[in-house]
């Protein structure tokens, strides 16, 4: 067996979106860049993966002592309620979520930009995924510069836009041939653009056809926050305790979770499958595994808050992630920070964040999307080696310190910020 079924201790837990507001761990402050930086960062306000980046990079500058300004969603998901940041959040009417840009929103949105930015006294937009957001931060760069188009001169530029590329704006939006256009040309107008990945970067080159790679800086996760807790054994079980935790969406592939747990218990394991999030495969979902005979065996636990999900995970042996895309895959870095190791797919994102970690980690955990047999395979062989499984566990945190810590991301943030706000004419 990998583990015993334990039950975690959450003592005086608070059910938040966020972490802590803490000084980041491990965080060099303040770097010498730091203080004279004037940001802001424009996001969506939903759950998704880009809202919960820029989120946590506005905390982290904010901690290092510099004007910080997030400008996203009335009501955004993860800006923590009563939240005494020194960052301010300022909603503006962005989408929650992707939304196709549309003149209607995106127009109105510049213009709150451009108050913002002149109010505050900005000098970098950094823009947290694409679709539309980049449209109405460059709206609003041409309305300041005075100029008659997106690529307005650098010389008569006063706002600099930096945007970070997250996923499906290159994923899907990229191949959209309506609007990918429109989107390239946006892209290739910003004053900078960096990718959460190496994976990303080179796939944006590829889609957009662009000349120069976006600078690359990985995601980067709390490790105060996302931490294992210590297990107490509740009653010994050898049964296998697996998770996936994402949105349910079509590139998530949900539905093979739920093969493999069959497979897995097809080959003698007895297991179980905690689904943990919502979205649009729930029902299927929920009809794969009364098909599969596993109605008592997935149980679907609904969309969690980071809290939860890091309760969720001290009660998990592997993570299975099945995704048929991922930038980066976030979840899979903060079920590792809480030493739960991952089983997955080449799904992009996923291999290099692993890879990062441990270079022969990718080919023994992961499989091509779809092929459950593999995964299934290789769940049961650790399942058999205790020892590789704890091993890989053991080893998981110090490596995210090394390669995944919140001050290398805010430093090269923070770096590359200084950089373009000298370049602003003031
Ligand atoms: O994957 C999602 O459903 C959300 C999506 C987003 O854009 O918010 O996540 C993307 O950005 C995350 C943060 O950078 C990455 O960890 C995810 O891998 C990426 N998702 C995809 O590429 C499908």
């Amino acid at each position: 067996m990998l583990s015993p079924l334990t039950t975690p201790n959450f003592p005086g837990d608070t059910i938040n979106r966020v972490s802590t507001n803490s000084p980041i761990p491990n965080s060099p402050l303040p770097t010498p860049y730091s203080p004279q930086l004037r940001t802001a960062i424009l996001c969506l306000g939903g759950l998704g993966g880009s809202g919960k980046v820029a989120t946590e990079l506005a905390r982290g500058l904010a901690n290092l002592d510099t004007k910080v300004l997030l400008l996203t969603s009335p009501q955004a998901e993860w800006v923590c309620k009563n939240e005494e940041s020194s960052f301010s959040y300022l909603p503006v009417n962005a989408p929650k979520s992707p939304t196709t840009a549309d003149p209607n929103w995106v127009k109105p949105l510049a213009q709150e930009i451009i108050q913002h930015v002149k109010t505050h006294d900005i000098a970098v937009l950094n823009v947290h995924y694409a679709v539309g957001l980049v449209e109405a931060a460059l709206l609003a760069r041409q309305e300041l510069a005075k100029g008659d188009s997106f690529a307005c001169t650098k010389g008569d530029r006063n706002l600099s836009v930096c945007l970070t590329l997250h996923g499906s704006d290159v994923t899907k939006f990229g191949y959209d041939p309506d609007y990918a256009p429109q989107l390239r040309n946006a892209i290739i107008s910003c004053d900078e653009v960096t990718a959460v990945s190496n994976w990303l970067a080179d796939k944006a080159v590829k889609v957009f056809d662009l000349e120069k790679r976006p600078r690359v800086i990985h995601n980067a996760i709390d490790l105060e926050f996302f931490h294992p807790f210590r297990r107490w054994i509740a009653a010994p079980s050898k049964t296998l305790n697996l998770c996936h935790i994402s949105n349910l969406r079509d590139v998530k592939r949900p539905l093979d979770a739920i093969t493999v747990l069959a497979r897995v218990i097809g080959a003698g394991v007895p297991a179980r499958l905690l689904m943990i999030g919502d979205g649009p495969n729930l029902e299927k979902a929920r009809k794969h595994a009364r098909e599969l005979g596993l109605a008592n065996e997935v149980m679907f636990l609904g969309a969690s808050s980071p809290n939860e999900v890091v309760r969720w995970l001290a009660v998990s042996d592997l993570q299975l992630v099945t995704s048929e895309s991922e930038s980066f895959c976030l979840a899979a870095l903060e079920s590792m920070a809480c030493e739960v190791p991952v089983v997955g797919t080449f799904c992009g994102g996923l291999e290099e964040v692993m890879g990062v970690l441990d270079a022969d980690m990718p080919n023994k955990l992961l499989s091509a999307p779809g092929d459950t047999t593999t995964m299934a395979t290789k769940i049961v062989q650790l399942f058999n080696s205790p020892s590789t499984y704890q091993q890989i566990r053991d080893s998981l945190r110090k490596k995210i310190k090394q390669s995944f810590s919140h001050s290398k991301q805010l430093e090269a943030y923070a770096k590359l910020f200084s950089t373009l706000q000298s370049e602003v004419s003031q």
